[in-house]
């Protein structure tokens, strides 16, 4: 297995040359995709488990994820959804009519986010960014020390549950936190390059109630080449 755990269908890839359009990069059809499938965990159940177990990993997969992307498709019965990615819904969700709207966005997010978080990690990660990302970040959080920092302290302010994402728009990162299973595209503030689950599901067994140990240990399993490929295809 590569260290890079991006599937062909997994990912759907801007296939033009779009090299200025990182300065306008807010359509869906940018960055990751997610399509309207339920799909494996692209490593097993216990590979992350220095710092995520097994049991975590398989509950948060097989039942939490699963929820979402059955109640999503539920939400969806009645619609036109053939050749959709979840890109597409999520950011026109206003489309929609207001009896499902909430509960698309609440289970079309989950499905987004979770799909996202599981191939933002690996069993070979990196310790840090490289290249454009690492010069950004530098550039933002003046170092990649400050930037985990200032990253694991906005998953501290989260009250309650939700996600802290670093997006891009505009050329420039940010990082900020949503609730629930909010993210970038919903909020149509940039494309998610990182983000991170803080909902207690994702850490309470481990963890229990000390989140700060979650973000710190979460850390050691990030694929950075992951973000780094969304940056690049966006360049
Ligand atoms: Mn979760």
């Amino acid at each position: 297995m590569s260290s890079f755990f991006v599937p062909n269908n997994y990912i759907k890839l801007s296939e033009n040359n779009i090299s200025n359009d990182i300065k306008n990069a807010l359509s869906p059809k940018n960055g990751f995709e997610v399509k309207l499938e339920f799909n494996d965990l692209p490593y097993g159940e216990n590979a992350l488990s220095v710092s995520i177990d097994e049991e975590t990993m398989t509950l948060h997969h097989d039942k939490h994820h699963k929820k979402y992307f059955d109640n999503l498709m539920d939400a969806l019965k009645d619609e036109n959804i053939s050749d959709l990615t979840i890109n597409d819904i999520l950011s026109n969700l206003e489309k929609y009519p207001k009896n499902i709207r909430e509960k698309i966005r609440n289970n079309g997010g989950g499905h987004f986010n979770h799909e996202f978080f599981w191939n933002l990690m690996s069993p070979k990660p990196q310790s840090k960014p490289k290249g454009e990302l690492l010069k950004l970040i530098e550039t933002e959080f003046k170092s990649f020390e400050n930037f985990k920092k200032e990253f694991v302290q906005t998953g501290l302010d989260r009250f309650g549950s939700g996600w802290v994402w670093l997006c891009i728009n505009n050329g420039k990162i940010k990082l900020s936190s949503m609730s629930n299973q909010d993210n970038p595209i919903i909020e149509k503030c940039g494309i998610p390059l990182v983000g991170c689950d803080v909902w207690e599901h994702a850490y309470y067994l481990k963890y229990k109630n000390d989140r700060e140990a979650y973000l710190n240990a979460w850390f050691e399993v990030v694929n950075w080449a992951f973000p780094e490929k969304i940056l690049k295809d966006l360049s």
